[in-house]
């Protein structure tokens, strides 16, 4: 034997409750808070450049090596390149690009650094352009902020953070391979 389950619900009241109009106040607030200021997101200015989302993914225990990605745009005439980086918690942080050339992932180190185009950007990203943290000092965990700085050839230095992620990074999009410790290891064959 069945019985009908929906008369014994509680109605719900048609005048909110004090506690209801608080719950929804207090929504709404973190809404207009969260609409201002996106979970995570940060940029910097320098001159004509506009420094977006610097982050690096969240390292395993032990781990030497981190990975670093910001976007770079510049509103100038003239190009700038990014030639310099650091990071607190980083021995020394190298540019590198990442590449696949006959179907062989490779990655070198770009010793005169990443040009800036002028009027345009350059993402460093999972799969391409990245920075390096080398010699890390301890582990980058996830929701720490990292403090850095980045020299560009025209426009100087500019102190920045870089947020640490997840392990699929801020948009939870994969490309580089988690940890990275094979970097500077001969290509997996
Ligand atoms: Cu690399």
């Amino acid at each position: 034997m069945f019985r009908l389950l929906s008369g014994a619900r509680p109605r719900r009241p048609l005048l909110p409750s004090a506690e209801d109009r608080l719950g929804f106040g207090l929504l709404a607030v973190a809404f207009v808070l969260f609409a201002l200021q996106p979970a995570g997101a940060h940029e910097y200015k320098l001159g004509t450049l506009e420094i977006a989302h610097p982050w690096a993914r969240m390292t395993p225990a032990g781990a030497k090596v981190g990975g670093g990605y910001l976007t770079v745009a510049n509103a100038g005439d003239a190009p700038d390149r990014l030639v310099g980086v650091t990071a607190e918690v980083a021995d020394h942080v190298e540019i590198h690009e990442m590449s696949v050339k006959d179907g062989v992932m490779t990655m070198r180190m770009l010793p005169d650094g990443v040009e800036v185009p002028a009027k345009g950007e350059v993402k460093f990203a999972p799969g391409g352009y990245h920075l390096m943290l080398m010699g890390l000092k301890q582990p980058l965990k996830q929701g720490e902020r990292v403090k850095g700085t980045l020299t560009f050839t025209k426009a100087g230095t500019v102190a920045v953070e870089f947020a640490v992620e997840g392990m699929g990074g801020p948009s939870g999009s994969s490309g580089m391979p988690a940890g990275h410790d094979m970097h500077g290891a001969p290509p997996a064959n």
